[in-house]
């Protein structure tokens, strides 16, 4: 209410200017209230204005270009809704029900750097039913939509032309020689099917990108861009974090096969392609030895029709003809990673570096201070595992000219069975 007196002068003739005053008053301090808000968020070359809209327009234009370079920007104090301007991609977990509070870990860290303000949809999926539990924990932590599938049998068992007695032989030998899931049946699976089968899955092919999460995992940056839109619009078709060394034990007859994939299918090498990548010092695939060096597949931004391409269709089939999947203990990773070094043009590959990503025991940390003092990163930039002596980061680097050729690893560092050890 106001005073009496008050009322009586509003009705009077100056009521009109004191009516002008107070409001220019009140967009005064809204206009002092949104610069100071302007610079806290770190925004500071917008105006008040444009804070305002950014904080309540529910308009496509507020979504963020992509500025992989721009460590300065943090979204954390402010809420984006780019629903409306999504690409067609969603996350895939593959994962167990036993691993339902480490999923739910990981979506957690995916939801709040990145996805909260996306509400892309979530591909869960695995070889036996999910459970009732793992479905109410999982669903109710997404910001998009949550999709639970079941894996085929026939993708997810050895092929009939497996020997299966040569295959036990070969798990239970890897097995005393203490190989890292050397003894295990199920993991070949796994690896089989992310070789050559996830992106078949009905709930998977319809998309053009993926993102792959693993339970257990964290994100330790803000994403304030969204990446599918930069995998399209850059023409990318694979995204990895951490590159490292292989453990030769578990591939000793890849390379020799992929050699032979190539004299077979000399139209599926790309002229433009990233050997560099996985032959230290001879540019040809026939002469050249593997230096051990691949993507870390638990991490992956790519592209669904990569892996459907009548390229690469061929080269996981002549590759799982040959039974290493099970006769030795291929993984996905190699096998994905030789595929997107000599299948692609190099300039289709991106190394997200921007990113923050800790899968035990190794973490990818910008080293940038900028990525640190704006807040946008919470890892401990010295343990970057880049500067692992298994990293692969410079053998990335080379491929595009931005270094020299480092040593090549000398061959009797390749034969150990532990070259990294857990
Ligand atoms: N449904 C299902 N998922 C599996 C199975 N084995 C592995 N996975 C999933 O496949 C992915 C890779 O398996 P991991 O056990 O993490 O393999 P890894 O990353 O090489 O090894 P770790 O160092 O143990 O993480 C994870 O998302 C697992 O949850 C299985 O038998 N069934
Ligand atoms: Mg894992």
């Amino acid at each position: 209410m106001f005073p009496p007196i008050i009322l009586n002068r509003l009705r009077g003739t100056n009521s009109i200017i004191l009516l002008i005053g107070a409001v220019t008053f009140v967009i005064g301090c809204l206009h002092f209230l949104l610069q100071s808000l302007s610079l806290s968020t770190g925004h500071g070359s917008g105006s008040s204005l444009d804070v305002l809209q950014r904080l309540y327009s529910k308009s496509d234009t507020q979504c963020l270009d992509y500025n992989i370079d721009d460590g300065q920007f943090t979204t954390s104090h402010v809420r984006f809704n780019c629903t409306g301007n999504r690409e067609n991609a969603a996350f895939v977990m593959l994962v167990r029900n036993s691993e339902v509070h480490d999923a739910r870990s990981s979506i957690r860290h995916v939801e709040d750097r990145f996805n909260k303000n996306y509400g892309y949809p979530w591909i869960f999926l695995n070889d036996l039913p999910f459970s009732d539990e793992f479905v109410k924990y999982t669903s109710s932590l997404v910001s998009g939509e949550a999709y639970y599938g079941i894996i085929d049998r026939e993708n997810w068992e050895m092929p009939e032309w497996i020997d299966r007695k040569k295959a036990k032989a070969s798990m239970q030998s890897m097995e005393k020689q203490n190989i890292l899931y050397g003894g295990s049946e199920s993991y070949r699976h796994m690896c089989r099917f992310f070789s050559g089968f996830f992106y078949k899955h009905e709930l998977v092919s319809k998309y053009d990108y993926y993102w792959r999460v693993e339970p257990n995992t964290e994100i330790l940056c803000d994403v304030p861009y969204d990446p599918f839109k930069y995998m399209r619009e850059n023409q990318k078709k694979y995204g990895f974090v951490i590159s490292l060394m292989e453990l030769y034990s578990t591939i000793q007859t890849l390379w020799p096969t992929v050699q032979n994939f190539s004299t077979l299918h000399p139209e599926a090498i790309h002229k433009n392609n990233a050997l560099g990548f996985i032959v230290d010092n001879e540019q040809n695939i026939t002469s050249g030895g593997y230096n051990l060096c691949h993507f870390w597949s638990n991490f992956e931004i790519a592209a669904v029709d990569f892996w459907k391409s009548e390229a690469y269709e061929n080269y996981f089939t002549f590759l799982d003809k040959t039974g290493g999947f099970y006769y030795e203990r291929w993984g996905d990773a190699p096998v994905h990673s030789i595929a997107a070094a000599i299948l692609l043009d190099k300039t289709e590959l991106h190394w997200f570096d921007d990113f923050g990503y800790k899968h035990h025991p190794f973490t990818h940390c910008p080293e940038r201070s900028e990525y640190h003092e704006s807040g946008r990163c919470t890892c401990n930039p010295k343990e970057n595992f880049d500067n692992n002596q298994f990293a692969c980061k410079n053998q990335y680097l080379r491929v595009n000219g931005d270094l020299e050729l480092p040593d090549p690893i000398p061959p009797a560092k390749l034969r150990k069975n532990s070259i990294i050890t857990y």
